[in-house]
């Protein structure tokens, strides 16, 4: 081979800029990823009673900090990473202004720095501030101001992200004003459209109510109101943990599978579905509090019910790519083709047992939805084991089984240890097996989440097979093989971070086999879709919203608020959404009881 084609550049000979960012952001996500194993396995190990290393009155500090590290910092650093190395390389072009790209990795750290502070503050009496409030940051839990500040801060920094990237994407469309989006462009873009109209809730949320309540500024606020402005937000952000792995499936693996993805259009129409569907569902995770009709839990579960669409087309047109690699290196019959795919590869078999392990998720999320199956899971391990498929392996496991074929681009350096990397992604799925399973099992059997003391002094828990305990130390042993696991990768990385540099290290993804020319102009018709996402989040919305606020005030019953100057207009605010809601109620042309379960 010629030494023109070994040369061939990688991301970082092309883009040395972006690839500094795109690394920085990485090792952001894994230094939250190694703080929130460290976390998670006191935790395992605390709430199967195994070994205790802190009393159980700093429990919910641990698990706010476990979850905040690996559901805030690490995916969401990991996808601003991702999707920088995605639109640069996809657009084939640099970003508009490095100084804003740098601009916004900083506004980031330094707002999931000030919540992670006020989150560890809570372990020392010594400083007077905690922010024991879990992920689900929704009153009546209160943290210190910092938190709050910092995640404020953190939303910005991504906000400012996504604009960068419609920025390059716009300065590109103006030199190719014929050509259609480029594919992981498209997904860029419709996830951050997403990410735009779930975080306005939370912006609200937390500038309106929880940072003004925590400052002493108001006395009170409405707990249904924040839970569900909190919701509003929580069910969209599975999506934007869920879409950078999507984006990893549909353009990555069928390349190392030695294939080609199997449709792009069908790929654009799941992204749109995304951002048109993800939002108007949150309610699916309130069917039981109280002060929300009925009715509008029905509609959040229908909604959610369609959002399995898009999932059951990845599934689909995955495996199809996945599956047309086997067979182009000669794969033969009805699962015989599986045996061709490399199997060696840990970034390829990290992917797969992470897309397996989501067809489990998939399945428990299928019961989460339904509103009666849903009663007698909801609050117990089995949310847990449920969010542990898919947001702790589907995504996660994914995004470190990318990083072994992502790294050596950004980098030039080769991974230190395959085979270790092979063991770390194989060790994460037995171990996940073990720990989810049981999860699941536990939470049938009403064992709650969240809690240091699940067993209940005096209290049999009645099994079927197994034993209470026998399914604790399932847990505990699983948990144990995860922060190996975790451990084992970040090793290999640090280790790998030694190499020397070499060249012949890029890699090229192919076309797909049913290209954008096959796909209908509508799909790249982002205005549209956003306008119609908006309609439909109104719709979802606007009445629950109303109902929550006139029942239960816009600060909490019978307070008033501050500043008292605008008393007047939040009174003539509520009594009109109140009239509102009470026109709807009486048009409705049908019988009362139809009527009576939107009242
Ligand atoms: Fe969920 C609770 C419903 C997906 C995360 N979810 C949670 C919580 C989290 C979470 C963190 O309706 C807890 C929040 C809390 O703390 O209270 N969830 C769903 C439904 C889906 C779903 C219907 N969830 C996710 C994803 C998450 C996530 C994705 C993170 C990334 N979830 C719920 C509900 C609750 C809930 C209720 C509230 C429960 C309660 O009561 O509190 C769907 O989107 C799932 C669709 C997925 C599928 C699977 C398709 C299969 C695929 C596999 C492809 C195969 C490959 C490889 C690539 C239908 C795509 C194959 C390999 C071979 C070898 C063949
Ligand atoms: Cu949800």
């Amino acid at each position: 081979m010629s030494d023109a084609i070994e040369a061939e550049p990688t991301f970082l000979d092309k883009f040395p800029q972006e690839a500094r960012v795109v690394r920085a952001s990485f090792l952001s996500a894994f230094f939250a990823l190694f703080l929130g194993a460290v976390f998670g396995i006191i935790q395992t190990l605390h709430r199967t009673d195994i070994a205790r290393v802190i009393p159980s009155t700093d429990y919910y500090t641990l698990l706010t900090a476990h979850g905040v590290f690996l559901v805030i910092s690490f995916t969401v650093f990991f996808l601003v990473g991702l999707f920088t190395w995605a639109v640069t390389r996809s657009l084939d072009r640099p970003v508009v202004n490095i100084k804003i790209t740098w601009t916004w990795y900083a506004i980031m750290a330094a707002g999931i720095t000030m919540t992670g502070v006020s989150i560890l503050a809570g372990f020392t009496d010594a400083i007077d501030m905690s922010a024991d409030v879990l992920f689900t940051f929704y009153a009546p839990l209160q943290a210190h101001p910092l938190f709050y500040t910092g995640l404020a801060v953190f939303i910005v920094g991504t906000w400012l992200a996504g604009a960068d990237w419609f920025r390059t994407w716009l300065a590109w469309k103006d030199d190719h004003p014929d050509e259609r989006i480029p594919l992981q462009t498209f997904m860029v873009l419709t996830t951050m459209a997403m990410w735009y109209i779930a975080t306005s809730a939370i912006a609200v949320s937390v500038l309106a109510f929880l940072l003004p309540w925590s400052l002493g500024l108001i006395d009170q606020v409405n707990p249904t109101l924040t839970r569900t402005l909190f919701w509003f937000f929580g069910h969209p952000v599975v999506y934007f943990w869920l879409m950078p792995a999507y984006m990893l499936w549909y353009t990555v693996l069928p390349k190392i599978a030695g294939g080609r993805l199997f449709s792009d259009p069908l790929a654009r129409v799941v992204f749109v579905l995304f951002l048109l569907l993800s939002t108007p569902v949150g309610i699916h995770h309130q069917y039981l509090d109280p002060g929300i009709a009925e009715g509008f839990k029905f509609i959040s579960m229908t909604n959610t019910m369609f959002l399995l669409l898009p999932s059951l087309l990845t599934a689909f047109t995955v495996v199809a790519s996945v599956e047309y690699g086997a067979r182009k290196r000669g794969g033969t019959g009805l699962l015989g083709w599986l045996t061709d795919l490399p199997w060696r590869n840990p970034a390829f078999t990290g992917m797969m047992l992470a897309g397996l392990m989501f067809a489990a998720g998939g399945f428990s999320g299928m019961v989460n939805a339904g509103m009666n199956i849903n009663y007698m899971i909801h609050n117990t391990i089995w949310v847990p084991g449920h969010f542990h498929l898919t947001v702790g392996t589907a995504v996660a496991l994914t995004m470190m089984a990318a990083t072994y074929w992502l790294w050596p681009q950004i980098s030039n350096k080769p991974i230190y240890s395959k085979p270790i990397g092979l063991f770390q992604v194989v060790l994460w799925f037995i171990g996940m097996a073990l720990m989810s399973n049981a999860m699941h099992a536990q939470g049938i059997l009403g064992v709650p989440r969240r809690t240091a003391e699940p067993e209940y002094a005096g209290f049999e828990y009645a099994t079927s097979f197994g034993g209470f305990g026998e399914l604790n130390v399932q847990i505990a042993i699983g948990g144990t093989l995860l922060f190996v696991s975790t451990i084992l990768f970040i090793g290999n990385l640090v280790l790998t971070m030694g190499n020397p540099k070499v060249s012949g290290l890029a890699e090229t993804l192919p076309p797909a086999l049913s290209g954008p020319e096959d796909a209908p102009q509508v799909l790249d018709n982002l205005r549209l879709w956003f306008a119609i996402a908006l309609v439909l989040v109104v719709l979802a919305y606007a009445l629950p919203i109303a109902a929550i606020i006139n029942r239960g005030g816009l600060f909490g019953p019978g307070v008033d608020a501050f500043p008292v100057w605008l008393n007047p207009a939040f009174h003539v605010l509520t009594e009109t959404a109140a009239m509102l809601v009470g026109t709807v109620v009486e048009t409705v042309p049908t019988s009362d009881s139809l009527a009576g379960v939107f009242r």
